[in-house]
């Protein structure tokens, strides 16, 4: 589709900014899957030498099949590079993530990183962020969370999961919520009233990484590269 072509270009354009000896987080979802296909391409051809840092069940599987390296965080002081996607992006390249349930890890690695590299294909730029925000959370704290989150506003549900009866469950033994405010007015502010409620893990707001953020869209005349 013309989607996956524009996540492709995208995914293939971030796997450049990598070289020898670095250490690579690795996100989650479809579009880093074609950044992480591009470095077993470049494993294979250039005997490129680098360590992956994967941010979910499904990308450590995926990095087993494409025979990329892997470290844990207790291996390394920082990570050099973080590529991941992302499903909104605004003009100052705050993100809301989390359709896949992967954003606790991925906000972790995220900032155990030097630099992020975000890439999407062009539905996934907004003007603003609107949400839903994903948030995952403690079981036990589902009734308090669902009542702090009603005193807020807006519409809440449990992610129910396809195959599976009742929620989903994250790789962390949690559960999620998507959360729809009325509004985002102050990304940043919002991240922070939901992440101090009490149970929240984290939610998929990611307003704190900014400054050191590349976001590559897949256009159709060529990625184009926002950010540092
Ligand atoms: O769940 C996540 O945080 C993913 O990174 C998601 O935001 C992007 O997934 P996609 O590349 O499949 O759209």
């Amino acid at each position: 589709s013309l989607q996956d072509k524009a996540k492709q270009r995208a995914g293939f354009k971030a796997a450049e900014y990598i070289s020898n000896g670095m250490i690579v987080g690795l996100g989650t979802g479809s579009t880093v899957a074609f950044t992480m296909a591009r470095l077993k391409e470049r494993i294979s051809a250039e005997r490129l030498s680098i360590y992956g840092v994967p941010t979910s069940l499904q990308t450590m599987m995926r990095t087993g099949a494409l025979g990329i390296p892997l470290v844990g965080l207790e291996q390394v002081q920082t990570i050099d590079i973080t590529i991941d996607g992302a499903d909104q992006i605004d003009s100052e390249l705050r993100l809301i993530k989390g359709r896949g349930a992967a954003h606790v890890r991925e906000r972790i690695i995220a900032d155990a990183s030097k630099r992020i590299i975000i890439v999407a294909d062009p539905s996934k730029l907004c003007a603003d962020l609107t949400g839903p925000i994903p948030i995952e959370i403690v079981p036990f704290s589902l009734p308090h969370v669902l009542n702090r989150l009603n005193q807020m506003g807006g519409t809440i549900q449990v992610r129910e999961g396809v195959k599976k009866d009742g929620p989903v469950i994250s790789d962390n033994g949690n559960i999620i919520l998507d959360y729809q405010p009325i509004t985002i007015l102050d990304p940043m502010q919002l991240e922070t009233v939901i992440n101090m409620i009490p149970g929240v893990v984290c939610c998929g707001i990611f307003a704190e990484f900014t400054h050191k953020t590349t976001v590559i869209i897949g256009e159709e005349n060529g990625p184009r590269i926002i950010g540092l």
